[in-house]
């Protein structure tokens, strides 16, 4: 045990250092492998047992303490987008998480990382006491829950993203089913997802709402399945040539290889929690050779 986590390690699960020196956890299943950082327990790699990668990472992402990672699956809480402070998406994707339990099930492993209030985050714009877990489960596919208990006497709210960044060949080249006919927010707009599948030719920051069952990326070998758990909306960000060229953690062409589809609670669906009460929101991420769009 160290300080990091206060779990006995099955052998699949090595705690070592990971890019910039930031601890990691190397998880090595029987039916996939995962990198989740303790920083943010931001899972940055997943891939089912010989299968290419599923999550994309920028390769000019940071890695170093108090700066998010570009890719995986940023945990945006307890906020989700811009914010006074000028810290976008909260401040749960930049602190320790330890590591709560590690365990073998079946072909697959339970992490169980955790996050408490602390004298900087009852400091901040949300000072709120809570305790948050993060359930990760790897295998042929990955299932990761955000959980988050309100410790204190009041009823807080807050809003959150399971912020995932598809690896795809070319973003031109996908098609996405499930959100068909959904409202949605863009900017100062908005509208209703028409009854095609969505395709991609310019900068999509689009939030959803009302996504039920299985969203699909259909992409030209494989399709990737994300399904969902008490989330009210879906977000999907592809920021094109403009925008990752202006990101210094973004390469400039690395916009054509990945399209991110979050889970998420964004306002006005932020999630109301009354003292005592948890809130879980869920998302299970797996590939299938099958369906394909035509
Ligand atoms: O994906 C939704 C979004 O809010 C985009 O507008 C973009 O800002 C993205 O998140 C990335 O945010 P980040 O703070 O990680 O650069």
């Amino acid at each position: 045990m160290n300080s990091h986590h206060a779990a006995t390690l099955p052998s699949s699960v090595t705690v070592t250092e990971g890019r910039g020196g930031l601890p990691m956890l190397r998880v090595r299943a029987t039916a996939g492998e995962a990198d989740v950082y303790l920083q943010g327990a931001q899972v940055t790699s997943w891939n089912p047992s010989g299968q290419a990668p599923v999550l994309w990472v920028s390769a000019a992402s940071r890695f170093e303490r108090n700066a998010p990672i570009r890719g995986g699956i940023p945990l945006c809480f307890p906020w989700f987008g811009p914010h006074p402070t000028g810290r976008q998406h909260g401040w749960a994707r930049t602190s320790e998480w330890t590591l709560a339990e590690a365990d073998e099930v079946g072909d697959d492993v339970r992490l169980i990382l955790v996050l408490r209030d602390s004298e900087e985050t009852r400091s901040s714009a949300w000072p709120h006491r809570f305790e948050a877990r993060y359930e990760v489960l790897v295998g042929a596919s990955l299932r990761v829950a955000l959980s988050v208990t309100n410790l204190s006497d009041d009823t807080i709210d807050f809003t959150e993203a399971l912020h995932t960044y598809l690896a795809v060949s070319d973003v031109r080249n996908v098609a996405v089913t499930g959100l068909e006919n959904l409202p949605f927010v863009e900017g100062s707009s908005g509208g209703t997802q028409d009854a095609e599948p969505l395709r991609f030719t310019e900068p999509i920051t689009r939030i959803f709402t009302g996504a039920t069952g299985v969203t699909v990326v259909a992409d030209t070998d494989r399709s990737i399945l994300i399904e969902t758990g008490n989330a009210a909306n879906t977000v999907v960000w592809n920021p094109w040539d403009v925008q990752a060229a202006s990101m210094a953690d973004f390469g400039d062409e690395e916009w054509q290889q990945m399209l991110c589809v979050e889970t998420a609670n964004v306002a006005p669906s932020r999630v109301t929690l009354p003292a005592g009460a948890t809130h879980e929101i869920v998302t299970t991420i797996a590939l299938s050779a099958r369906s394909r769009v035509r």
